[in-house]
């Protein structure tokens, strides 16, 4: 049996405590609930934690694309395969503060800067933590993505001011090997601790519909869930489809109920965690996206591309929004 965190559940919400010991088959039997017993539980949940009518909108750019020496089999950003991005160089700041702006009068809240790196070399790390001061500076919420991070590193960027830094642990433990050969899974983890250690905020999730089972989604959801402390947020990614990826030859887009139903888990088991439904969304119905939300999603990724690949159109999230009543403001 599973031990609550007491110091945890003290403050926690009534209707699910803040736990770090989950195991596998306790998030298998809520995955395998009757849909309206999940959906209530996590809604439940959801709204002893979070204003339920209120969605983060986060803004994403692409300051270095491509040319990454990382072999990720998912992603169209790997120099080992023909994909068709192109490298380019670090983007002038004078270029990711212009991005910036416009994020922030399209009502982004958090500003998330990507980078295909394995890792920053200093003198990188230098110009995006001068980027992330001055994005700061606009009033947002700044989340960098950089690839592998020491603990020094982790701290030259918490005194620039960085709030939260991506770094995903992509899939279970099982499946990780047949996606990702260059880094290990432990790496990951050691990336988040120095994260952690230096008081950034942690956003951590994963990618389904790479030919991954529903258990390889749970596996991945408990490993997030039983961090020593849960990440902030939570980025679920659907596979965006890439051509010329190795994944491109096992993927496999997952069914809608099984979406919904795995975001419901992720609410339940992090029950205090911003999740955010990133990547795929354009491959999601209205209907889909409003499920997930009443499952528990409550961010979202706004603007018409990702890094290197489609995203909704303002127009269709603008929409979609005002008929759920929602919005990024709270109500
Ligand atoms: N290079 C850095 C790294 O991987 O650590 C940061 C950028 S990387 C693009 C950030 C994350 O985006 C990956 O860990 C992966 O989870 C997600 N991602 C990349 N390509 C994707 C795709 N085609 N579809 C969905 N998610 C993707
Ligand atoms: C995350 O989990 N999803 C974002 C962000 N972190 C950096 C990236 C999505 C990338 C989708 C593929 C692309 O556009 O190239
Ligand atoms: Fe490189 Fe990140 Fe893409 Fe992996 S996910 S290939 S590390 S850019």
């Amino acid at each position: 049996m599973s031990v609550i965190d007491q110091t945890d559940q003290a403050d926690a919400a009534p209707t699910e405590a803040v736990r770090h010991q989950w195991t596998r088959p306790e998030a298998e039997s809520i995955y395998n609930l009757p849909f309206s017993d999940l959906v209530l539980r996590a809604q439940s949940t959801h709204r002893s934690n979070f204003d339920p009518n209120t969605i983060e909108f986060a803004s994403l750019l692409s300051i270095k694309t491509g040319g990454c020496p990382e072999d990720c089999g998912y992603c169209s950003q790997s120099a080992r395969y023909d994909t068709g991005v192109g490298a380019t160089r670090l983007l002038d700041q004078a270029d990711v503060i212009a991005a910036a702006e416009r994020a922030k009068d399209a009502g982004a809240t958090r500003f998330c800067m990507a980078a295909a790196w394995r890792s920053p070399k200093d003198r990188e790390l230098d110009r995006v933590c001068d980027m992330v001061a001055k994005v700061k500076g606009l009033g947002l919420e700044t989340c960098v993505t950089l690839g592998m991070l020491t603990f020094e590193q982790a701290e030259r960027l918490a005194a620039a001011g960085l709030d939260f830094y991506n770094h995903n642990v992509d899939t279970s433990p099982e499946f990780y090997d047949k996606i990702i050969t260059t880094r290990t899974l432990q790496d990951r983890l050691d990336t988040l601790t120095h994260v952690r250690h230096a008081g950034i905020s942690v956003c951590a999730g994963g990618i389904i519909g790479m030919g991954e089972g529903i258990e390889d989604r749970l596996g991945m959801l408990v490993l997030l869930a039983n961090l020593p402390v849960h990440p902030e947020s939570v980025p679920i990614n659907l596979w965006n489809e890439v051509k010329g990826v190795p994944v491109a030859d096992t993927a496999a887009r997952p069914d809608p109920i099984e979406v919904a139903r795995l975001v419901a888990v992720a609410r339940i088991l992090m029950p205090r965690a911003v999740v955010r439904l990133s990547a795929g969304r354009q491959y999601m119905t209205d209907e889909l996206q409003a499920l997930c939300f009443l499952a528990g999603a409550n961010s979202i990724f706004i603007g018409d591309v990702l890094l290197t690949t489609k995203n909704p159109q303002r127009d269709r999230d603008e929409s979609l929004l005002r008929r759920l009543g929602m919005s990024s403001k709270p109500g």
